[in-house]
């Protein structure tokens, strides 16, 4: 299939007009097949981009650009027609003017390279609950990795061109055009000054600049899934969020989904595929970062499908210890791996993995020993601390059969969560859908660095979708209380869970990892309506003794800290909330000002 063939006038201009801009060498339409991605790799190897490796099998290693290894937010722009929409916790851009730009920066951008047509699905491709996508661009790096954690078909955009479905057009460039006989470089990329991550609700579309990595680049994930994916869910009435899904098993044979939204670095990938500690209870994944829920008019339930196809986890921190199924999915092959660091073996280490060794070649391309430091004597580390793998989701060992209905699974609960070393205790179940609204719209985290100078800094983190929220947030959460409306609605149980809670002496209280699944046990009861439970003035929680804890050792003073009110906490982070909602203005929720309210007034906290 060739551009000159298609059918369509709005998918075929739409190409017309980014190919005559970029003016590429080639264009190549993808088809997301094995013998496609195996080509692209062995030619990225022979260009250097990628580096084979010699285990796991079928795997390769990229090393980005120095200035080049995560999202960037400050570049990062919601282009809607008013300010106002985009809110205030978005960058916001005049749409009129930002194409403009464009048009001057993706001028020629693509000399010397080729442009590539990616189709591709977020969800299984004929699920209601699934949208289609195209993306443009012109890193090859990009086309295996969106082949890995998308849907990438020719049959989509057969069936754009001639039954006119309906797509997200995404147009990225490395922005590093090869100009007269330039030659290429491994990870080519814009200075940070020059990148942008633009999203057009009133189109839908997303033209991203400058970055080749992860969700700058990868244009399906925060992009459309989210960012995108959350206008269209306003309009339509569904929910996008950065939630994981998990299907949870009792020994009876019984079946919950639950959702949970964490933020980053809260451990939602280990809590997807966490392995229980208590007799009985199984796990397994749905997803482990974006869930799109629709209503199903049969049963009235919010069903959730995963938009993506695979894993493009954090590599610092992942071993068998935090995570022995990301373990064996990684080490299951056909993974992707970036900014890690290369050992003598010809395999792959991070920080806090499963082995020591005496030698690596770090993420920079330098030698490296344990305990060597930079020029500023600072320990240095082989792995970029944002260091990633992707890997196909269907490798993971524990990965549920339903995985890829198309119908979704019904959703029982949701938890919001994120890291307190304080006041927040183990678990709390909301009273009602509005409560659980203001749960999620006050999520906070403590900023590492705020802790570590004493200041115990909250950072507010609403719904985990601080960076991808596509809109005003106060209208978002508008949204969520408009879902709790729903006619016929039968609707997830909310809870609020920590599991970083700390002792004054600074150990964590709750042990963690495979020990989640002994609160995940008491939230499958809960929605039962057969858990113990205790009201309190911030929710219910677990009544004394109905958390499962046989065979671990948490102290009566422990558990006392971890499922008691502190009372003075609250009043103390009060104004912290107070200032929190002023940001919203006009756009606030009436129903989270009197749920503010509540709160305040069980906690007597007094303005
Ligand atoms: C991610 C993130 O990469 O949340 O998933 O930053
Ligand atoms: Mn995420």
């Amino acid at each position: 299939m060739e551009v000159k063939d298609l059918k369509n006038e709005k998918l075929k201009s739409w190409l017309q007009y980014w190919i005559d801009l970029c003016t590429p060498d080639n264009v190549h339409i993808c088809d997301g097949t094995p013998e496609e991605y195996d080509c692209i790799c062995n030619m990225m190897v022979k260009t250097g981009a990628f580096i084979k490796l010699d285990k796991p099998q079928n795997s390769y290693y990229a090393r980005s650009d120095k200035t080049d290894v995560a999202r960037v937010e400050s570049r990062t722009f919601i282009c809607s027609e008013k300010e106002e929409d985009a809110g205030p916790t978005n960058h916001w851009k005049d749409p009129a003017e930002m194409k403009a730009e464009f048009k001057e920066l993706f001028k020629g951008v693509m000399a010397g390279r080729t442009l590539y047509v990616i189709p591709f699905s977020m969800g299984p491709v004929d699920s209601p609950i699934a949208k289609w996508g195209i993306e443009i661009t012109d890193s090859p790096y990009v086309v295996v990795n969106m082949i890995i954690m998308t849907r990438v078909s020719k049959t989509i955009i057969e069936r754009i061109d001639s039954e006119d479905h309906e797509f997200v057009p995404a147009v990225h460039s490395v922005g590093y055009p090869l100009i007269g006989d330039m030659a290429d470089i491994p990870w080519p990329s814009a200075p940070v000054d020059k990148k942008y991550i633009t999203h057009f609700p009133s189109t839908s579309e997303i033209i991203s600049f400058g970055s080749g990595y992860g969700g700058n680049a990868l244009l399906g994930k925060k992009c459309f899934a989210l960012r995108i994916a959350t206008n269209l869910a306003r309009k339509e009435g569904w929910l996008a969020e950065h939630m994981l899904i998990l299907k949870l098993t009792s020994p009876e044979g019984k079946v919950k989904y639950v959702c949970a939204a964490f933020p980053s670095a809260c451990g939602k990938t280990n809590l997807a595929m966490v392995r229980p500690t208590i007799p009985g209870w199984k796990v397994q994944t749905i997803g482990d970062d974006i869930a799109w829920m629709k209503f199903n008019e049969k049963d009235g339930k919010l069903h959730a499908i995963n938009p993506e196809n695979g894993f493009f986890g954090v590599a610092p921190g992942t071993s068998m210890k935090s995570n022995p199924n990301a373990m064996e999915t990684i080490n299951a092959g056909n993974t992707i791996f970036t900014n890690v660091a290369l050992t003598e073996d010809g395999g792959v280490w991070w920080e806090d993995s499963d082995t020591k060794p005496e030698f690596l070649i770090d993420w920079q391309r330098r030698p490296w020993t344990p305990g060597c430091k930079d020029s500023a004597g600072v320990e240095r580390k082989a792995a970029h601390p944002n260091s990633r793998f992707t890997t196909p989701a269907k490798q993971c060992p524990v990965i549920a059969p339903e995985w890829e209905d198309p119908e979704g699974v019904p959703v029982d609960a949701i938890l919001f969560g994120g890291r307190r070393k304080t006041v927040v205790p183990l678990v709390t179940a909301a009273r009602n859908w509005e409560h659980g609204v203001f749960l999620g719209a006050t999520m906070s985290s403590e900023m590492t660095k705020a802790t570590l100078e004493g200041q115990g800094q909250l950072r507010f983190d609403p719904f985990a979708m601080l960076p991808f929220c596509g809109y005003n947030m106060g209208d978002y959460f508008q949204h969520w209380l408009n879902i709790g409306k729903h006619p016929g609605a039968n609707l997830p149980q909310i809870f609020y869970v920590n599991w970083f809670r700390r002792g004054e002496d600074g150990h964590f209280l709750w042990p963690g990892y495979g020990d989640n699944s002994r609160v995940l046990k008491w939230i499958f009861e809960y929605c039962d309506g057969k858990a113990a439970k205790k009201e309190t003035e911030i929710g219910f929680m677990p009544a004394d003794g109905a958390l499962d804890l046989n065979g671990i050792n948490v102290s009566a003073e422990d558990q006392k800290a971890l499922l008691s009110v502190d009372k003075e906490g609250w009043k103390k982070a009060m104004p912290e909330f107070e200032k929190h909602f002023e940001k919203f203005g006009s756009h606030l929720p009436a129903e989270l000002r009197a749920q503010l309210d509540i709160l305040e007034k069980n906690v007597g906290y007094e303005k």
